[in-house]
């Protein structure tokens, strides 16, 4: 109960902060998105990270307000970064379930976009597998709207749910992004390997781009350059940033 108190004060008092990470093109080798990532600063404490309020965020229904404000943010974030450093930037926000099945989800997507002045193709949304797992028709609809607004989706964590493999026809997805145990262990295991491989064969010849996370080596992003992935994201090129240090990213990237 004093997490809760203290999580509600933290949203009124502006305590959060959006993170970024680099996600990179494996052709070019330049940055061509990032993935906003929340943080909560909180005084005399430091830097708390998302796993740790997340959660309880969703269960009292906290993460409607503080997604709304992550979404806010990064849309202006990326208006900005695409008139000054990066004209094609695209942002990726992550979206839990709960607010996904929240009515007004599209239209406050719109309103976002249109309040920052950001093309919806600036926009990309980040959700888990595991959204689409039991009564996933009833989703349909909001999937659908958001794609009306010209904003893509991208599945976050993929391969390591457990639905079946049918949503990725019934659901209108750009993106997959392959979870990081599955990049961890290339190339030395046999078995990512060809899992992966075989992820990304599907993925293209369903039409949708894919993004490996955790990458961390540089035998990884050969692999993956070879294997026709299109983007990476990982330590390997950089942890998430606040601000000012993803600018430095974007003004070395030019
Ligand atoms: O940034 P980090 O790797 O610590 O993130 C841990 C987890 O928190 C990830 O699964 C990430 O998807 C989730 N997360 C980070 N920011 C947000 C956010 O703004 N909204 C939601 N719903 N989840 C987030
Ligand atoms: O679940 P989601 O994919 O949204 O989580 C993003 C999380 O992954 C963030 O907390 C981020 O800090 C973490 N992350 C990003 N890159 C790497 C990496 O190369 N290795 C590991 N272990 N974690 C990473
Ligand atoms: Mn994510
Ligand atoms: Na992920």
């Amino acid at each position: 109960y004093a997490l809760e108190k203290n999580l509600r004060r933290a949203l009124a008092d502006q305590e959060f902060l959006v993170y970024y990470q680099p996600k990179i093109c494996l052709k070019t080798s330049r940055i061509v998105g990032a993935e906003a990532l929340i943080r909560w600063q909180m005084p005399d404490i430091g830097i708390i990270a998302p796993n740790e309020f997340i959660p309880i965020s969703e269960e009292i229904g906290l993460i409607l307000p503080i997604g709304r404000w992550v979404l806010e943010q990064a849309c202006r974030q990326t208006r900005l970064w695409r008139e000054t450093l990066a004209p094609d930037l695209v942002v990726s926000v992550n979206i839990s379930p709960r607010q996904f099945q929240d009515p007004g989800l599209s239209k406050f997507i719109q309103q976002a976009l249109d309040e920052a002045g950001l093309p919806a193709q600036g926009l990309q949304l980040e959700i888990t597998e595991g959204l689409l797992m039991g009564e996933a028709d009833m989703l349909l609809p909001v999937f659908n709207a958001i794609k009306d607004l010209g904003v893509s989706i991208s599945l976050d964590d993929f391969g390591t749910g457990f639905s079946s493999l049918s949503y990725l026809q019934r659901f209108p997805i750009d993106n997959l992004k392959i979870d990081r145990s599955f990049i961890r262990d290339i190339p030395e295991n046999h078995d990512s390997v060809i899992l992966t491989n075989a992820i990304i064969a599907m993925a293209n010849a369903l039409g949708m781009s894919v993004t490996a996370e955790g990458v961390e080596k540089a035998d990884q992003m050969f692999f993956l350059a070879d294997s026709g992935c299109q983007q990476m994201q990982g330590y390997y090129f950089s942890r998430p940033v606040p601000v000012d240090e993803f600018e430095k990213l974007l003004a070395a990237n030019k």
